[in-house]
Parts: C-alpha cells; structure tokens; sequence
C-alpha cells in the first residue's frame, strides 16, 4: 500500500515506551542462563503462548516476573541498546524513555545498575546512531507514594541523567490524587512529569493528572474521549496523548484495532501520538503500529504525517531541532 512506504520513510519519534517492556523472550531466557535464574517456561514459545492478556493487571504480573532476569548493569545495557537498534531500524530518530526503578530496587538491585546500564545505552545510541533520547523515571502507582518519594531520594545524585518523571501501573483504584506530594517535589527539581492515565481509569484520572500533578502530557488517555469537557481542555492546551494502538488491543483496552479511537481523536483535534508501550510482549514495534492502524482505519497519508508531526510537536526537545523535524 502506498502509505505503508510513507509510513517507513518518516524519521519517527517513540514517547511512550517502558524499557522493561522491550525484553523480548530470547534475550529473557539468554539472560536467565547468564545469572542462573530460572524461568518457568520450557522455551521461547511456550514464554510467548503465555502472552494471552485478559487486562492490564494480569501483563503486568508477567512484566514484573519477567524483569527478575535483569541483574546487572550489562544486563541493562544489553535490553537498552536492543531496543535502540530495533528503534533505528524502525526509522526512529528520537526516543523518550521509561524506566521503573522501584520493580528493580524492590527485588535488591540498586538503583544506579539500573539507571547506569541504561543511561550508558542512551548515550551511546546519540553517537554510534544517531538517535536522541530523553529518559523518563516512572514510579509504580500500586506502591504508596512514600516508596515513590524514598525512590526519588535515591534518585537525586543521578538527576543530571534524568529528563522527567512519570507514573505507572496498575491505574484502576490508584489515582493520580495519590501522588500530588510526590509530583510536586518532581516539578520543583524542575523537570516535566507524565502520567498514564486513562488507559484501563475513568476521564476523572486525566482531569487529577492535568490539574493535580500537573502533568504536561498523558500517557494513554483513549478514554478521554468519553468526557467532552476533558476533550476540550486536552484541545485547547494541545497536551500531547501517547497513544498505544496494538498495546490497547492486547490488553482489552479495545475489543479490536478496526474500532480503535485513534481517528477519533484527531478529529476531535487532540494532539495524538503513536507509540509501542511494550513492544515485545504486544507483538510489534513503532513500524507495526503503524502498519497495523493504517490497515485496519485506512489511515490517509494526511493522517500518518499528522501523527508522526505530532510525536515531534510533543518532543521534549529544543525549539530549534523541532523546528528541523517539522
Ligand atoms: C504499562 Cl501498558 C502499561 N500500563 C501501565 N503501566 C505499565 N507499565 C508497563 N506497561
Ligand atoms: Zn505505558
């Protein structure tokens, strides 16, 4: 299909992406027999027969578990640079990142192992491919904003190498209202916070991040939409939405990608973005996303130019290179 050539001819951005989400299963066993950690599946295919969501909780249960093989630095520069190449060969030029300290520090991996491997990745990825990035610490939103606000401490020495905050996980009965201490010690560091927020939660949790946390973009938030007041305030403040097309699907968020609000959304003149969430357990990358909503809407070639022009107007990056992108 001709848009499917303009599709991989755009340079691209990704702004909604969990690094942990990108350990696909032949680095995850490859990892297992490096740090002698067992894994409770036979093999890579039996790891993928499992990928069968039912919600968001029950792919968070076997994201976390399948983190455990994470362990040390090596180990996540190797997921990191994985995951960069993957981005290049997808046309990506600049990436926005996150990572969930607390799913590392809560199982005895400190914190700079983490951050260091993938820091080290990013940076590398600058020179060796040409791609920027932006790296974004995401705290688990189950976990109660004191872990939140101990991570953040932990965190500080490291604030050079870090560009924003976000939130994360399992959103129903966890709102953004839980965090507002938390956030507001992140905006005075003065670094820009995300949340997800409407992704599985009611319109009311995009109303809490935008005016309780102060977010300046929502990470998901489809169900927006359901809210004509909220779509007008997401409008008219031009507040970036990360959207996740295949993840929405995998995860029930939409019964099948043929009914996917994408569309919708940029009719309602919301700034929507294309992005991957968890690529290697939602079965396709940045590229696939794409094909994938391009075949299943018919998305136009105006459509596709206007979502991958969105991605660079919702950047974090200076005025002058958008400028050059857009
Ligand atoms: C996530 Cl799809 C999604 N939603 C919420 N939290 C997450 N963490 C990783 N993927
Ligand atoms: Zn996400």
């Amino acid at each position: 299909h001709p848009v499917d050539a303009l599709i991989r001819r755009l340079p691209k951005t990704e702004l909604h992406l969990h690094i942990e989400g990108t350990l696909e299963p032949e680095l995850m066993f490859a990892l297992a027999k490096r740090n002698g950690v067992a894994l409770p599946y036979a093999d890579v295919d039996a790891l993928r027969a499992a990928y069968d969501f039912s919600d968001l909780q029950s792919f968070l249960d076997l994201y976390y578990a399948g983190a455990d093989v994470l362990r040390t630095r090596q180990d996540f520069y190797d997921l990191t640079w994985a995951y960069l190449e993957r981005a290049q060969a997808d046309g990506i030029v600049h990436t926005e990142i996150f990572f969930d300290p607390q799913t590392h520090t809560g199982r005895g991996i400190p914190f700079d192992v983490a951050f260091g491997g993938i820091r080290q990745a990013l940076d590398d990825a600058r020179s060796r491919l040409g791609i920027s990035s932006r790296l974004i610490l995401s705290f688990l939103r189950h976990l109660s904003e004191e872990d939140g606000l101990a991570t953040l401490e932990v965190a500080l020495p490291h604030l050079a190498g870090i560009d924003g905050f976000g939130l994360d996980s399992s959103e129903r009965g966890h709102p953004p209202s839980k965090f507002q201490r938390l956030f507001a010690r992140c905006r005075s560091l003065g670094l820009p916070c995300v949340a997800h927020a409407g992704e599985e939660g009611p319109p009311a949790y995009v109303w809490e991040a935008l005016d309780l946390l102060q977010v300046v973009r929502i990470d998901h938030g489809v169900r927006s939409l359901e809210d004509l007041g909220l779509v007008q305030r997401l409008a008219e403040a031009r507040v970036p939405l990360t959207v996740c097309p295949l993840s929405n699907v995998r995860l029930k968020v939409c019964p099948q990608l043929a009914m996917h609000p994408l569309r919708q959304m940029l009719q309602a003149g919301l700034l929507a973005t294309v992005n991957s969430d968890d690529p290697a357990y939602f079965g396709g990358y940045l590229q696939e996303n794409f094909l994938a909503c391009r075949a299943a809407l018919d998305l136009s070639a105006d459509e596709v130019v206007r979502l991958v022009r969105n991605g660079f107007e919702a950047a974090w990056l200076p005025a002058a290179e958008q400028a050059r992108w857009l």
